[in-house]
Formats: structure tokens, sequence, C-alpha cells
């Protein structure tokens, strides 16, 4: 009896391998999430896309730099949006070391980089190049920034280097940072009232292009080394004297244990694929309809299951 029962789950086990994988952990997988919306709703909704399959979900805030090293450790089991602009540098010295694999690119088109709402064109017809906006730095001044222009940069942990930017160029800009990416909107919006000139950071696919027309400033076109190798862009003694990529990648990355603790889960990613659309919709379920993000997730799940029941089986 004993013996038959033993040979009914062996031959079971050797009909497997190609339907149903091995069984996930029942450890919970953690999610890292960081400060801007797209990326905090995604990750609900790919920790409710792996609840659905029957898997323990945890997340946990992280700096969106320190993240690469956390996910190469296996402290957490993947990252759902590296952004080239922002991200590639650490996540390539991460994948030097060892530790963290690319999973692939959403089906997604990214830029980060200098914007501006389309009024700012109307006092500064030169734009979008960075030497007509440069030229109009006087329309850019405030009380914090003296007779330079003010240009408002990413929080600190996006390390977008615009300090070094003005340096590397010669502008007549003062780089601030926002304390948050809410501060970035509130600027914009306070500016629309009278149609002030402003320069932001901004990037795409985000809420913010449904809802203020703008354009990103030209800088010298990106070239890998930009931020490597001096002699690499206009200026040969600087580094960051270029955009970032203006058809930058959007990538998933995991720990490279993730795949034989969570196969299951692991399959999924491989499959999971957003589009520009879809990531600006996230955006806007928090940042203008002001929901919770696993609302938020929530709500995008039930309006696209035909986009994301075929990526579990
Ligand atoms: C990393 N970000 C999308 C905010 O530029």
């Amino acid at each position: 009896m004993k013996k038959l029962t033993l040979t009914l789950a062996a031959s079971a086990m050797m009909a497997m391998p190609f339907t149903a994988s091995a069984k996930d952990s029942s450890d919970p997988i953690v999610i890292p999430i960081h400060n801007w919306s797209s990326q905090i709703v995604m990750s609900h909704a790919v920790g409710q896309i792996f609840e659905s399959m029957g898997n323990a979900v945890e997340f946990v805030t992280t700096d969106s730099q320190a993240v690469y090293e956390s996910v190469r450790m296996g402290d957490v089991a993947l990252e759902l949006e590296v952004w080239e602009g922002a991200f590639g540098a650490s996540f390539r010295a991460a994948l030097e070391k060892g530790g963290l694999h690319d999973v692939g690119d959403h089906n997604a088109v990214t830029r980060e980089d200098w914007w501006y709402p389309m009024w700012t064109k109307d006092a500064c017809p030169g734009l979008p190049s960075w030497e007509a906006l440069n030229a109009c730095a006087d329309l850019f001044k405030t009380a914090e920034t003296g007779d330079k222009g003010r240009y408002l940069d990413g929080p600190v942990d996006w390390l977008k280097h615009g300090k070094e930017r003005v340096d590397a160029l010669g502008m007549d800009f003062v780089v601030v940072n926002a304390g948050s990416a809410a501060a970035l909107w509130a600027e914009i919006g306070a500016a629309e009232k009278d149609k002030r000139p402003v320069v932001v950071f901004n990037w795409t696919p985000n809420f913010a292009e449904a809802v203020w027309p703008g354009e990103f400033v030209e800088f010298p076109q990106w070239v890998d080394g930009c931020d490597k190798d001096p002699s690499v862009g206009p200026n040969p003694n600087a580094l960051y004297d270029c955009g970032n990529p203006a058809k930058g990648y959007l990538k998933k990355a995991a720990w490279d244990g993730m795949k034989d603790k969570w196969p299951d889960a692991y399959s999924t990613l491989e499959k999971i694929s957003f589009t520009n659309p879809q990531i600006a919709e996230m955006a806007k379920f928090v940042d203008i309809d002001e929901m919770e993000p696993e609302e938020a997730a929530a709500e995008w799940l039930a309006n696209n299951e035909s986009v994301w029941k075929a990526w579990t089986n």
C-alpha cells in the first residue's frame, strides 16, 4: 500500500514539471516601495497579483538608490521600476557586484529631466533648448536664488545631479531639491494661476502630462559615459554635461535567489510588462483622484483583468 502511494506520487511529480512548477516558499515576498506614485501603485498591484496566486507579500519603504544593494543581498526580492535616467548607474553597479539580475523591460519608454509647463515657453520662446533657457534665467529668479534662476529638482535620492549639470554647462541657475514629489506638483500648480515661468524636474510616464501640457528642456544629448568619463559630452573636464536619456528603459530587477524560492511568482514577474498609459494611470489614481495606493492598485487590477491574468499562468 505504501509502495503504491509512493509510486503514484512519483508519477504525479514526473507529470508536473511542465505544468505547475515547484511550490513557492510560504515566506513573504518582500517588495520595496519608494517616493513616487506609479512605483508605489505598481508595487501594490504586483503584490496583489502574487497574493491572488497564494503568495504572502510584505512591503518595505526604502531609498530608491540603496534598494539595488537590498535586492542584491536578497533583503527585498525585486524592484519593479528601474528607470534608466535616475537609477541606471546604481543598477549597473549592483549588477557588476552580482546577486541581482535584469528581468526584462516594461513595454514603456521613459524620460526624466528638466521640464516646464507650456506657458513658460510664451515667456521664453527660444525653448526647449538649454541655451535659450539659460538666456532666460532672469525669468526664474526668486528671493531664494538671488540673481540666478531657480530650478526645482527632484528629491535628493533620485540623484539627478542637477548641481553638477549647472556647473558643467556654466548655467545661471541655482538647483533646489524638492522634499517630495508632491512639492513638484505644488510648484507647477502655484505657478499656473498667474502663468509664472517655472522649470522643475518631471518625467514620463506620469499623470502630469495629462494635466499640464509641457516639454522637456533639450540638453546636449545623452551619451554613454557622460556620468563616468569627463571627456564625454561638450565639457571635456566635467561629468553630467548631458541630458538624461530621452528614450530611457524601464526595467524589472530581481534577487538571483527569487527564481528558486518563489518560482511561480518569478515566472509571473518575467511576464509582467506595463505600458506608458498604464503607468500614467496608476499615478493618476493617487495624484489626481487621491486614492490610497492599495485602493488604486485594486482598482487598476479590477479594470484590467485580461491584462494581468495572462501573466499568472
Ligand atoms: C524616478 N522618477 C520616475 C521619479 O524619475
